[in-house]
């Protein structure tokens, strides 16, 4: 099967020299924060990571307090990928068995989409909150509850989606490395990878992973168990795309010096890598510094996500594992994480354009073959901004869009992009969400530049 990977939607990097130049019209304007060490630097954790080879800095988001301004602002401010903390879980989406309840699901695919931030969805398949009448099912009648579950929900979100948890969990703590004792265990050891066949039929597009908690040393039992499933799974052509470390460094879990050993491990089978649910107990700098230093180092490792943004949100308050406090004040911690995102060396290699970059924002685009594409410039940010596409005359097209150096793709949705080798120019074909498509952009110090339509065609 061909599918682009969220790689596929980050361009390589330009050289950061150029890009701190020409950055620091915009940064200082912006008041940007000026780090020691470098002649300028992005003042955001998302910005930041972003510049790092296209990586993301996410947050769990409770979608509740989304109504709480003091929490959105530093939501959008600060992150550029969400994680539902609850309401994708199964017992939110199906709580009775087929009436599905997407509202709250909806709501955070819809804030993050208002502001260009990507989407982790948690998570399809899990012992724990099952909906009761979940609970209640054993054997094929389970099994097949299950598969219908991940096919309803990740077909619900087909295209909103950069990345599924779809199975969380499913090994044991200790020494045993067996998987963990569970109703879907129980309906047969193939239960993971017919979750995982399940979730690519229904979003070809979302790239799939396997989440889990203590696998973060890697001379742990279960990290050596999880590892020898995703090896085997690359070995049969299951199809896995990427590993979670939910690294909750917190209950008494703490920071492996062998981090970022598990980290390059899993890469090295052929796996991207994620720090999903990050939270470090009393937040000290030097352990959230390793971890993004750790993951700098592996260029398979895509993003990090912590498991709320203050204190006061996280589901172990009393540790204070977070990066703002409860009166949503950066903490060290905060100030270690960005430094360090600053100071990482980016990929090279990105080639420069031969053809001339495109400029302005023509709203009535070159003639194409049987359709027409009209942009609709979206909301802009500091940093970033979103565009939308229209296409009318054919009902599956596909759209060449050019991008202007530094200015780089971030994310897309309702389309399947595929890119030319300088990353510049994306083709988004139709893939029967509707004909609207569209894509936040990371201006990378050029905030003036707007994408062009290059081409329409149907069919
Ligand atoms: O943070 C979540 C908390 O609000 C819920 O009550 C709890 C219920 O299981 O789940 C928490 O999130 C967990 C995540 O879904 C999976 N990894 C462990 C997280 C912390 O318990």
């Amino acid at each position: 099967m061909t599918k682009e990977s969220p790689d596929a939607l980050r361009r390589p990097r330009r050289r950061r020299t150029a890009l701190v130049l020409s950055a620091i019209g915009l940064l200082a304007a912006a008041g940007a924060v000026v780090l020691p060490g470098s002649a300028s630097a992005a003042s955001t954790l998302g910005a930041s990571a972003a510049e790092q080879g296209g990586r993301y800095f996410g947050t769990a988001v409770a979608v509740n307090r989304l109504s709480d301004s003091a929490y959105t602002t530093i939501l959008n401010r600060e992150f550029n990928q969400v994680t539902a903390e609850n309401e994708m879980k199964i017992d939110a989406l199906q709580p009775q068995q087929g009436q599905f309840n997407y509202g709250n699901g909806d709501r955070l695919v819809q804030h993050a989409r208002s502001q260009g931030m990507q989407v982790r969805g948690h998570t399809l398949a899990w012992h724990s909150q099952q909906p009761g009448w979940m609970q209640n099912m054993s054997g094929t009648t389970l099994r097949n509850a299950m598969l219908n579950h991940v096919t309803q929900v990740a077909t619900h979100y087909r295209g909103q989606i950069a990345w599924w948890d779809v199975v969380n969990e499913a090994f044991q703590d200790g020494s045993s490395g067996a998987r963990r004792d569970s109703n879907l265990q129980r309906t047969g050891n193939d239960w993971i990878e017919a979750a995982f066949r399940a979730a690519r039929q229904a979003d070809p597009n979302a790239q799939l992973c396997y989440n889990d908690y203590n696998i973060d040393n890697w001379n742990d039992a279960k990290t050596q168990a999880v590892y020898r499933m995703v090896q085997d799974f690359k070995s049969r052509g299951v199809p896995i795309d990427c590993v979670g470390l939910q690294s909750h460094f917190t209950g008494g879990s703490n920071y492996p010096s062998n981090y970022r050993t598990t980290l390059s491990s899993f890469a090295a089978l052929g796996v991207d890598v994620h720090i999903t649910e990050l939270d470090i107990r009393n937040a000290p700098s030097d352990a959230y510094r390793n971890v993004v230093n750790d993951c700098l180092a592996v260029a398979r490792c895509k993003g990090i996500t912590v498991w709320g943004i203050r204190d006061s949100d996280s589901w172990r308050s009393g540790e204070s594992p977070l990066l703002f406090d409860g009166n949503g004040n950066k903490k060290a911690a905060y100030n270690a994480v960005l430094t360090a995102l600053n100071s990482g060396t980016s990929p090279t290699g990105n080639p420069t354009p031969t053809t001339p970059p495109p400029t302005g924002n023509p709203t009535t685009p070159p003639p194409g073959g049987g359709c027409t594409a009209s942009i609709t410039p979206g909301q802009v940010w500091s940093d970033r901004y979103n565009t939308s596409v229209t296409v009318s005359g054919a009902s599956t097209w596909s759209v060449v869009v050019a991008i202007t150096a530094p200015q780089k793709i971030s994310s897309t949705w309702s389309g399947n992009p595929t890119w030319d080798s300088s990353g510049n120019v994306m083709t988004m074909r139709s893939n029967g969400s509707g004909n609207t498509f569209g894509f936040t952009t990371m201006m990378n110090g050029n905030s003036s530049a707007r994408p062009q339509i290059r081409s329409c065609t149907a069919g």
